[in-house]
């Protein structure tokens, strides 16, 4: 095992934003795509003494599963966590739908090893302090008909410490 809990998403959705408002570990953060190539890992302290192991994942993009962006070497750790974080870019600040980018993740799962789909995985919809975020968040759980767990009140960038 890698860690107990894997963040995975498209790049640049905020995925080591998350790591770093959630841990004392700090990863690279940057507007450009892929600025994590290999997984960083953070301890999430619950309260004295339970906690848990979150690994900032490389992105994702359509055709991993077929090796594109080194997809194949990406989703591999994948494979050795426990429990998926879905991190999706609620605003849709990239020209995407959340929903569509959701799909095609667990697409890209799926096709790598349909086994991964049986994972759990709980959806973080995240840049919620967009102005389209809200409007979207809806939308994304009107598509959503299976029963996936969805958490949006957290706000990395509230939550990031100086
Ligand atoms: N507005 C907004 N921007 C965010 C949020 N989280 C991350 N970002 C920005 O999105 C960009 C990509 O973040 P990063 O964490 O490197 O994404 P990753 O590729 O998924 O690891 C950076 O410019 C972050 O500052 C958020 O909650 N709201
Ligand atoms: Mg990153």
């Amino acid at each position: 095992m890698l860690a107990d809990v894997g963040l995975v998403g498209f790049p640049s959705v905020g995925k080591s934003t998350l790591l770093s408002a959630l841990s004392s570990a700090r990863p690279k953060i940057a507007s450009y795509h892929f600025t994590t190539i290999t997984p960083n890992l953070g301890v999430v302290s619950l309260d004295e003494n339970r906690s848990f192991v979150m690994a900032d994942l490389p992105g994702l993009i359509e055709g991993a599963s077929q090796g594109a962006g080194l997809g194949h070497q990406f989703l591999r750790h994948i494979e050795r966590t426990r429990v998926i974080v879905h991190v999706i870019d609620m605003s849709g600040s990239e020209g995407r739908d959340p929903y569509d980018d959701y799909c095609k993740i667990n697409e890209e799962l799926k096709q790598y090893k349909w086994r991964l789909l049986e994972r759990p995985q709980v959806v973080a919809a995240n840049k919620m302090d967009m102005p389209e975020s809200e409007k979207n968040l809806q939308t994304f759980k009107l598509k959503l008909q299976k029963d996936v767990p969805v958490f949006s009140d957290f706000s990395t960038d509230k939550n990031r410490p100086p």
